[in-house]
């Protein structure tokens, strides 16, 4: 094993265009805070680095939504992300922002010493061009229908109906989003970082060299590598973000994710001058926490960066998790659907530490997990209150009542107590190899496991029952169930620090360090404790039924939201045009699927006149038995068509709803077959 002298851990830059939510404290900041906190415990020296990730076009997009400027948008979720952060207790070294002037110069200087190296390769693209708004576009500023599903709201780089990434090029009547013009295309210069020159090193470093990452990560990075690495763009036409360095890149910008690991350089200058004894030593053990969406960004492309670069370490690990979902829900920023830090933290004020319980005994580690609030009241009832609450509480109020809160004498040790005594070093032990094998939720049992212990003790040696027929017995006791109160503290510091506080209130007692935990012993007899104080309280329904009520509002909301319709209007049609249309309301008698088919219906319908056979793309939509007595609208003089083999004799009129569902469109009121529509 490779020995360290010092840490650089790194925590994923929020992205500010919207606050922190539990999928990102789950994913990322609960983890490394965990780890960062047991290493500062353990008197190693670490810096912890986090900051805002300000440039990007998302950020640019809700400006515009919003009718403000990018700055403003950076400067607002800034601003509440990072007051969040420090209400959860999150001990970063520092939390910087990637719009300071000190990360714009020094990811300035970065992309000037590959410049200066010759690593980029410069390419003329063709690319969308908005000539009213006279701007190039981004992927996603340009819309239009997607060549696969047909979908006509698909982005330049994604359909998310059916979920093809896509090439802006691809959309049939692409549109800018900024002005609803037609697109033209244009050339553009870039840059491009060959990652397909750094591929045998990537191979050689995370393949042979990095087998111990987690298999989640690893096995990414494989089917990355194993699909070939391609040369990526490190620039972009967009006015937000930092400059590129060079002549003849006016209007063009530092691709957002070449600059942003950058920001973890930046913050470091600003944290400390001894930052390159951090950056540059190959005993500086270097770990970045994410999510497992960045897990390319900081395995493939900035380790390839900082290759090139040639004079930074490269990271030592990168525990990415994978997803927490909301009630079985993925969480989704757009939709609303998330439990929010800061709204949280003011709802439930006190309670930082059971979120973070919650958060880190639920953790995605290694599959997606689920958030649900029935599980959140459970774990603080039945374990925080129950387990971790209990323990402390009665072994304070014990010697409360019996000794005026002084810690007794532990006269002579029985076998029993140093049995139990005896198994602290041994969970602190494994509580170690979990956290350096970023195993949190492992870590979090162990800790926990200790009142378990100190539980099963009390209830083993029952010291209220001994009270006036073997004082000196309850004496030990007591004396114990303090030491292990106080092995409590140290072991839960990483992972709940305001509960490591209010029990070393509780005992009196100064931080003490990692090295403490087993050791005997850790408080004095004769030494007087604080007022004894519940750790923690009971959660109830009403709480949680609120919660729940909360988010069944979101779903409301989200389902009423409208979906807007903004395909240009047709040409105009004369008004005789449209008389010659023969619309008439009909009654469906029956209807059955249409065989070897998805989409068509078969209907008889009335229309007044006479009985005849539609038929319609709307099996998706409507099952047989739903269509069977309902009032529709059809075209009944459109020329009949062959459709598998049946003759459609008109065309039943359908309308998309919010969800772009097809739905049949009908009369206000009841009104007879026959009844002509115009
Ligand atoms: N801003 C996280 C995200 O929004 C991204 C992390 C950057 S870390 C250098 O996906
Ligand atoms: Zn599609």
């Amino acid at each position: 094993m490779k020995k360290f002298k010092r840490y650089l851990v790194t925590s994923a830059l929020p992205y500010a265009n919207g606050p922190v939510h539990i999928g990102h404290l789950a994913g990322v900041y609960i983890p490394s805070d965990i780890y960062v906190r047991y290493l500062r415990l353990k008197g190693e020296d670490v810096i912890s680095i986090c900051g805002s990730d300000e440039h990007g076009v998302p950020i640019t997009i809700k400006a515009r939504q919003e009718g403000v400027t990018p700055q403003d948008i950076v400067d607002k979720y800034h601003g509440i992300i990072k007051d969040a952060f420090r209400r959860l207790g999150m001990s970063f070294d520092i939390y910087s922002r990637t719009s300071s002037p000190m990360h714009h110069k020094t990811a300035s200087e970065f992309f000037l010493n590959l410049y200066g190296k010759g690593v980029f390769e410069e390419k003329t693209t063709m690319q969308y061009y908005d000539e009213e708004a006279r701007q190039f576009l981004a992927d996603r500023y340009i819309t239009g229908t997607c060549p696969h599903c047909q979908n006509e709201r698909a982005y330049g780089d994604q359909c998310e109906k059916c979920g093809t990434s896509l090439n802006a090029t691809d959309l049939i009547r692409p549109k800018s989003a900024i002005t609803g013009s037609t697109p033209v295309l244009r050339e553009t210069k870039h840059w491009f970082l060959p990652l397909n020159k750094y591929e045998e090193f990537l191979r050689e470093w995370i393949l042979e060299g990095h087998k111990e990452w987690k298999a989640n990560v690893y096995g990414q990075c494989k089917s990355w590598l194993d699909l070939g690495l391609q040369p990526r763009a490190v620039s972009r036409d967009l006015d937000w973000g930092i400059p590129v360095p060079v002549e003849g890149a006016e209007g063009k910008v530092l691709y957002v994710w070449f600059d942003a690991p950058i920001g973890y350089i930046s913050a470091s200058k600003e944290l400390t001058p001894d930052w390159e004894k951090y950056w540059k030593s190959e005993d500086t053990k270097m770990v970045h926490f994410i999510g497992k969406d960045n897990i390319v960004f900081h395995c493939i492309v900035f380790p390839a960066m900082l290759k090139a670069h040639g004079e930074y370490i490269l990271p030592e690990n990168v525990p990415a998790n994978e997803f927490l979902n909301l009630e079985g829900d993925k969480i989704s920023t757009s939709r609303n659907w998330a439990v929010w830090l800061h709204e949280y933290l003011d709802e439930f004020p006190g309670k930082e530490d059971v979120l973070r319980y919650v958060l880190c005994a639920n953790a995605p580690e290694t599959k997606d997990n689920d958030f649900t609030w029935k599980d959140f009241q459970a774990r603080n009832n039945n374990e925080l209150v129950a387990v971790l609450g209990n323990f402390v509480n009665r072994a304070l109020v014990l010697t409360d009542k019996y000794y005026g809160g002084v810690v007794p004498e532990a006269g002579e040790l029985q076998p029993y107590d140093r049995e139990v005594l005896g198994e602290i070093p041994k969970i602190k032990r494994s509580l170690e190899e979990n956290i350096e094998n970023y195993r949190f939720r492992e870590a979090l049992r162990d800790a926990m496991n200790i009142a378990r212990l100190g539980n099963k003790y009390l209830a083993d040696t029952e010291p209220w029952k001994l009270a006036k027929t073997d004082p000196e017995r309850v004496r030990t006791i007591l004396n114990v169930a303090l030491q292990i109160t106080a092995d409590i503290a140290i072991a839960c510091e990483p992972f709940m620090p305001f509960t490591a506080e209010k029990i070393l209130k509780l005992l009196n007692t100064e931080k003490l360090g990692w090295d403490k935990l087993g050791a005997w012993p850790l408080i004095e007899a004769g030494h007087r404790l604080g007022k004894p104080e519940l750790l923690f309280e009971k959660i109830d329904d009403s709480v949680i039924d609120a919660q729940l009520l909360k988010l069944e509002n979101t779903k409301k909301a989200n389902q009423a939201k409208e979906v807007r319709h903004t395909e240009p209007q047709k040409e105009a049609v004369a008004f005789d045009d449209f008389a010659r249309m023969d619309i008439r309301v009909a009654r469906v008698l029956e209807a059955e699927k249409v065989a070897k088919t998805k989409k068509l219906l078969k209907l008889t319908v009335d229309t007044g006149i006479d009985k005849r056979t539609i038929v319609s793309g709307i099996a998706e939509y409507y099952t047989p038995e739903e269509m069977v007595g309902r009032e529709v609208l059809v075209l009944v003089n459109l020329e009949p068509r062959m459709l598998r083999g049946i003759e459609s004799q008109g065309m039943i009129l359908m309308a998309e709803n919010a969800e772009g569902k097809l739905v049949v469109v009908r009369p206000d009121e009841k009104t007879n077959p026959g009844a002509s529509v115009g």
